[in-house]
């Protein structure tokens, strides 16, 4: 039976929201009396949830990127009030100790999903077993958990970040090898995501595969650049401040690589296909594309923000008792100058 009608939704109580009411009212009247500030309350967000909507708690890891913002918009514009939802957003802002805080206050509100985006793989088993003890089935959106008991969580939408590493290693070869670049010496420096994201994980070690197949290619160094511009920009001004030449850049999302380039720029170089460094990016954002199109970035490899409607489907599935399966992954492909300016038409993000 759906958990729906046991009545357990009912984290806003009817009283409490009398109470608000109340308090609202005396808020107007005192306002009044001053000309001060009021809020409408028609927008106020401990409206009382309706018994027939699905409450769905949402820890978001933070807004550190373009595809993180899209993420976030994918989320929210699924688990609306019109779709049969209602959505507590939390933004843990790159603190995993501010996403467990969350996932506990959706324990204690008795939500009917848990939904998160871990920020790095280790240390969740015991909120997560909390969450079990509660009998509130957990879904993992984006990045995965490392955990000694897998049926911790119900299920998984994401990326095939390893896949996505060996794409981007797979293109760097074509591209060299159109160069006719396959003895010479190539210089690499590769941006990192967080440190213990399974993105940055899994983006590493796909690449590094292919790395490891071609002996003339050299990894000067692979550094954690958070996934922001602003640590891109500052890494990639360090590191061609330390090495000489390097060829080729592996940028693991697009921000990065908007910083680096800036600080190519600024050391006279060109970024680009036939410039002095070659760059390969994920996430595949607008803003990106168009640069790929200009062959300011050689290859970028998309990751797929719009997750919601995988989530609500999952969910669906739950409510009307069937199974689900354990992981989800969205589709992805690689943009080069040849398709970038035709999937840029139908970017939002
Ligand atoms: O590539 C990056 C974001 O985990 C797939 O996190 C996600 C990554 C994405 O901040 O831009």
């Amino acid at each position: 039976m759906s958990r729906a009608k046991t009545g357990k939704r009912r984290f806003f109580g009817r009283g409490a929201f009398a109470a608000g009411l109340l308090a609202g009212g005396l808020a107007f009247v005192l306002a009044g009396c001053w000309g001060g500030y009021v809020e409408d309350l028609s927008e106020d967000t401990r409206t009382p949830v309706d018994e027939n909507r699905i409450v769905v708690g949402v820890s978001q890891l933070g807004s550190e990127s373009v595809w993180r913002t899209a993420n976030t918009a994918s989320i929210q514009e699924t688990f609306t009030r019109e779709n049969g939802y209602f959505l507590i957003f939390e933004n843990a802002r790159q603190k995993q100790e501010n996403q467990i805080r969350a996932l506990r206050s959706f324990i204690s509100q008795r939500v009917d999903y848990i939904v998160f985006s871990p920020l790095t793989e280790e240390g969740w088993d015991t909120v997560l077993q909390e969450a079990r003890e509660a009998g509130i089935p957990v879904i993992l959106i984006d990045r995965k958990v490392r955990t000694a008991d897998p049926t911790l969580y119900t299920a998984w939408i994401g990326s095939d970040f390893y896949n996505e590493g060996r794409m981007a290693g797979e293109t760097l070869a074509q591209y060299l090898e159109q160069q006719g670049r396959q003895e010479e010496t190539v210089r690499i420096v590769v941006l990192q995501g967080t440190e213990g994201s399974t993105a940055a994980i899994g983006r590493t070690a796909g690449f590094k595969e292919v790395a490891g197949l071609h002996e003339n290619w050299l990894i000067l160094e692979q550094v954690d650049a958070e996934f922001t511009a602003a640590k891109g920009q500052e890494e990639m001004e360090r590191l061609l401040s330390q090495y000489e030449d390097i060829d080729v850049l592996i940028s693991q999302n697009d921000d990065m690589t908007f910083g680096a380039l800036e600080a190519i720029r600024k050391n006279g170089l060109t970024p680009g296909t036939d410039g002095d460094i070659m760059v390969i990016s994920f996430d595949a954002v607008k803003d990106a594309l168009e640069l790929v199109s200009q062959g300011v970035i050689t290859a970028d490899v998309e990751c797929n923000p719009e997750q919601g409607q995988y989530i609500r489907r999952i969910i669906e599935k739950l409510e009307a008792g069937e199974p689900v399966a354990r992981l989800y992954f969205v589709e992805e492909q690689v943009y080069t100058q040849e398709n970038a300016a035709e999937a840029m038409e139908e970017r939002w993000y």
